[in-house]
């Protein structure tokens, strides 16, 4: 069954509701105005990204532009979790997944690609300029080259190296436990690793536009020290990024395994089709993670952000510590997200 997309239920529709018991669902309110232009992005770091969507936001641009404006953004900073500056795969190699996904359902993608330092500019390529959605490994940096990308040096950042060999000093391959747990008492805190070394923070962002229509983008080096050719969530259509711009938008951060065994994104905008709020969606959706291995849920992060098409929004994690950033004309703040555990 299909609901008209503002929510606004009729009374067929209401008793199709209660005679599949979801009459009592949180349903968006039909009255509220929609809050756009406006753009969430992941962690805190969120703010500065936020910012750079903002430009585009404000002066009438378009989310998709916004959204690679934001990404972009990021990936010239040194961080760990995303662009060349990024934390290395077990063999010392950083490797970049990124996805775009726009109004019209478009998309582009790459994944395990080296030596490029803007992915998320490439994906849009991808999307734009070739039938494709996803482009890996060499195919992707040949395609970057060929549309006028540098190729960089394979150089690790100072902080990499260092968290490298650290981490070389055990090898020890755990990347579904503990490497993203993380800790924090709301917004102010700082999330790091339960072992105390650095953040690991996937930038994954969704925005309106003042059309109303919406964007998403996601761009990370993907878990840390992970094995050669290891691809998340992070680039994958669906699980670290939906777009359905009749619904709504979301995007996920954490292990992406989980994610991808559940098609987490996707799940969270059918959630919103459904009727449920933003956070709702993604709680629903954590508690499928959760429901599916509940001892392994113990010791590992995923966090599920999403926007509804009213530019209501909503968090949830499995573990405290996931928080996010909100940029429109009323707000610009990071926000905790409610966790499960
Ligand atoms: C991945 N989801 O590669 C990414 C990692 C991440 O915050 O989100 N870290 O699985």
């Amino acid at each position: 069954m299909r609901f008209k997309t503002d929510y606004k239920m009729d009374r067929k529709q209401f008793l199709q509701l209660s005679s599949m018991g979801l009459a009592s669902l949180p349903l968006s309110s039909p009255f509220s105005a929609t809050n756009k232009p406006i753009v969430i992005s992941t962690w805190d770091s969120g703010m500065e990204v936020n910012a750079a969507a903002w430009k585009i936001l404000s002066n009438k641009g378009k989310s998709v532009d916004a959204v690679e404006a934001g990404a972009t953004h990021i990936e010239d900073t040194i961080n760990c979790c995303v662009g060349l500056g990024g934390y290395p795969d077990r063999d010392g190699t950083v490797t970049l997944d990124a996805c775009i996904m726009d109004e019209r359902g478009n998309c582009g993608a790459v994944a395990g690609m080296e030596q490029i330092k803007h992915p998320i500019a490439v994906a849009r390529k991808v999307m734009e300029k070739t039938p494709h959605v996803l482009l890996v490994g060499d195919g992707a940096q040949q395609f970057a080259i060929e549309n006028g990308f540098v190729k960089e040096s394979k150089t690790l950042s100072a902080e990499a190296q260092d968290a490298y060999q650290k981490w070389l000093e055990t090898s020890e391959y755990k990347p579904q436990i503990n490497i993203e747990l993380k800790q924090g008492n709301g917004p102010s805190a700082p999330s790091f690793f339960t072992d105390g070394s650095p953040n690991h923070d996937t930038m994954g962002l969704v925005a309106m536009d003042c059309n109303g229509d919406l964007s998403g983008a996601v761009t990370t080096s993907g878990m840390a020290f992970k094995m050669h050719g290891r691809v998340g969530d992070s680039p994958i259509i669906g699980a670290g990024l939906f777009v359905d711009n009749e619904v709504g938008a979301a995007t996920s951060s954490g292990v992406g395994e989980e994610v991808i065994r559940i098609c987490g994104t996707h799940l969270v905008v059918e959630l919103m089709r459904q009727g449920y709020t933003p956070e709702m969606a993604c709680k629903k959706a954590i508690e499928r993670i959760v429901h599916r291995d509940p001892a392994k849920a113990k010791n590992i992060q995923v966090g599920f952000l999403a926007m509804n098409k009213k530019g209501e929004y909503g968090a949830y994690a499995i573990q405290k510590g996931f928080v996010f950033s909100v940029k429109s004309n009323t707000e610009n703040q990071i926000h905790a997200a409610k966790h499960l555990i």
